[in-house]
């Protein structure tokens, strides 16, 4: 179901039971759900934990254009999940089980917006809520403005926001190129080569020290991307004995 209005209005979801999802879970969960130019291309949530209870059934709930579901990441991985088409729009919905604990789902593309919903059931609770939202003006009067790299705003006021690649590729087909523009995608950090090793912190018969050091450039992490995990420099023990030790 799609709902349109010209006027703010706030739609919520109320689940009356999940009765269907297994034994037993039976209470109500309710969600304010997120206007489509309020979406955003990356999510960091967490499932809820009682103090003292079973873990959650916990799902994800993602709504997105059809066209756009190859880019989506969960925990930096592909994922499968069943695509369900919204009638009277080009938006799918599908869920999938997550386990408990913190999770990134994101589209490789920023310009490629989604919404996500956390739903999860226990044998007494449950729970739901949007995993995230832009934070952004919407249903107001209009200012057209020039568009600069991810500045959440509708700059060509087509009640988009950030739509495009700054890429001289009309990415929406709307007619305008580059008219209001996202970051650009996300890129994770990986690991140039190895430097050289220094040399040995010694130079007789007693072991000594060298390093080397790497940088997180090959490429460089960008637009929200993970920087390199590990460490960016290396220390290892030399031995240089045989080598005499000057004036000895
Ligand atoms: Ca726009
Ligand atoms: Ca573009
Ligand atoms: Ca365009």
């Amino acid at each position: 179901m799609a709902i349109t209005a010209d006027k703010g209005i706030k739609v919520g979801i109320f689940s009356k039971t999940f009765a269907n999802d297994g034994p037993h879970y039976g209470d109500p969960a309710f969600s304010f759900l997120v206007a489509q130019p309020l979406f955003a291309s990356d999510y960091t949530y967490s499932t809820i934990k009682l103090p003292d209870g079973n873990d959650f059934n916990n799902k994800l709930t993602l709504t997105i254009k059809a066209s756009h579901v190859d880019g989506l990441r969960l925990d930096e991985q592909e994922f499968n999940t069943t695509w369900v088409e919204l009638p009277g729009t080009d938006y799918v919905t599908g869920w999938l089980y997550v386990s408990p604990g913190t999770h990134n789902v994101y589209h490789v593309d920023p310009s490629k917006t989604f919404m996500a919903l956390a739903t999860g059931t226990e044998e007494f609770n449950s729970y739901a809520f949007a995993s995230g939202m832009r934070l952004t003006q919407i249903n107001r009067p209009c200012i057209p403005s020039s568009p600069t790299e991810g500045d959440i705003l509708d700059n060509d006021c087509d009640g988009q926001i950030d739509e495009e690649l700054e890429n001289g590729i009309d990415d929406d087909g709307d007619g305008s190129i580059d008219e209001d523009f996202s970051l650009g995608p996300r890129v994770n950090g990986n690991w140039g080569e190895w430097g050289n090793w220094s040399a040995c912190s010694v130079t007789c018969i007693v072991n000594g020290t060298r390093s080397r050091t790497r940088a997180c450039d090959n490429p460089a992490a960008a637009n929200n991307g993970l920087d390199c995990s590990g460490d960016d420099n290396e220390v290892e023990v030399c031995d240089n004995t045989g080598i005499p030790c000057g004036g000895q």
